[in-house]
């Protein structure tokens, strides 16, 4: 008969031993695994007379009790053990930068940031935004607004052209924001106040020409709005866009079908060692087209000039994104390279509004 009070006192100084994890786990194999030396004297209780059994089953089942007690026990010494010694071991570079999380890891395109931002200084003066498709009619693109058929003007727009359709009809890819104002002007009453960001499309491509490119136009209509109020407007837009406390501007007479009198407006700029300032120094630098709106175009769109005028502008995103933000070459807005993105691009949390400042 195997003494139960060695066996105890030999797993006991076992258990106490183990110097980690893995040597515990093969004490506790040998102890009570399968064919472990508690467990073979566990099945000797099936062979027992019922008295033997009341004698013995208590002990061996006592000492089991307290080998797997002491096997927990030392398993969570060891488990602390082993956390102090990584504790002691590991060092963290407190200095070192903190990995940005993955729901801000991407980078807002500028000509996005640049549209959320004129967005908010239009909003604040009263705009809402318009939206409309870009491959419009010819009548939409170019005959409403004024543009008379064989009209030089419509060639100077380097148009594309799509396949005409069963009935004849060219529809083209739309060469200004200018559409979605006759949509707007058809389906909504005066007074009207709206912006038009958007893609716009010209066969043209140089240094500072892409085939698609950005503009956003505005327009207001009422019964007495004036060429006061949109100098005004632009005036405003121009010193919060470019965050500076005040802007001269030199409106010089220009032509467009759509507008008359018509009007190219310049922004009074510094240039000093290739750095582009504004509301300081002597040269002018041509930011936007505006103008009243002609009193065809409020015909072609069933207002009364007699009773409506307004006026509306236009002007190049992209272009006064790279003047914003002194970005010297337009080709990488539309090449997709991510380190461009990640050098010129926005934090997505950076989101502009004139309470937050525009930009951060
Ligand atoms: C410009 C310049 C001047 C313009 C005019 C209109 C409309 F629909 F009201 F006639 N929309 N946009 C306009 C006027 C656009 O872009 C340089």
């Amino acid at each position: 008969m195997t003494d139960l009070n060695q066996l105890e006192r030999d797993l006991l100084s076992q258990v106490d031993a183990a110097g980690d994890e893995a040597a515990l786990e093969t004490v506790r194999v040998s102890a009570l695994g399968k064919k472990g030396s508690v467990s073979e004297l566990l099945k000797t209780l099936g062979a027992m007379t019922p008295e033997e059994r009341k004698e013995h089953g208590p002990l061996i089942n006592g000492l089991r009790d307290k080998v797997q007690g002491a096997i927990v026990a030392k398993k969570e010494t060891l488990a602390e053990a082993a956390l102090e010694a990584r504790l002691a071991a590991e060092r963290i570079d407190v200095t070192l930068p903190v990995p940005e999380a993955p729901e801000i890891r991407g980078r807002v395109h500028p000509i996005s940031q640049v549209i959320e931002e004129l967005t908010a200084i239009f909003a604040d003066m009263g705009f809402s935004v318009a939206e409309g498709p870009d491959i419009e009619t010819d009548y939409l693109n170019f005959t409403a607004l004024n543009f008379p058929e064989g009209h030089p003007a419509r060639e100077m727009h380097d148009t594309f052209f799509l396949a005409p359709d069963e009935k004849g009809e060219r529809k083209v890819l739309r060469t200004h924001t200018s559409p979605v104002q006759i949509r707007t002007m058809t389906s909504q009453k005066p007074p009207i106040r709206v912006i038009i960001p958007g893609r716009t499309y010209r066969h043209d491509s140089d240094q500072t020409h892409t085939p698609m490119f950005h503009q956003v136009e505005g327009l207001v209509i009422d019964k007495q709005a004036n060429i006061a109020h949109m100098k005004w407007i632009l005036e405003e837009f121009c010193k919060a866009f470019f965050e500076v406390e005040q802007v001269k501007m030199r409106f010089r007479p220009s032509f467009f079908p759509f507008t008359e009198p018509s009007a190219e407006v310049d922004i009074q700029c510094s240039r000093k060692g290739g750095e582009i300032r504004f509301g300081e120094g002597t040269d002018w630098l041509e930011i936007l087209g505006c103008g009243m709106v002609h009193p065809n175009v409020l015909r072609n769109c069933g207002l009364d000039p007699d009773e409506y005028q307004g006026f509306a502008w236009g002007m190049g995103i992209d272009r006064i994104a790279m003047l914003k933000y002194g970005m010297p070459d337009l080709r990488p807005f539309f090449e997709a390279d991510v380190r461009w993105l990640n050098h010129y691009g926005f934090r997505p949390l950076d989101i502009p509004s004139l309470v937050s400042g525009l930009t951060s």
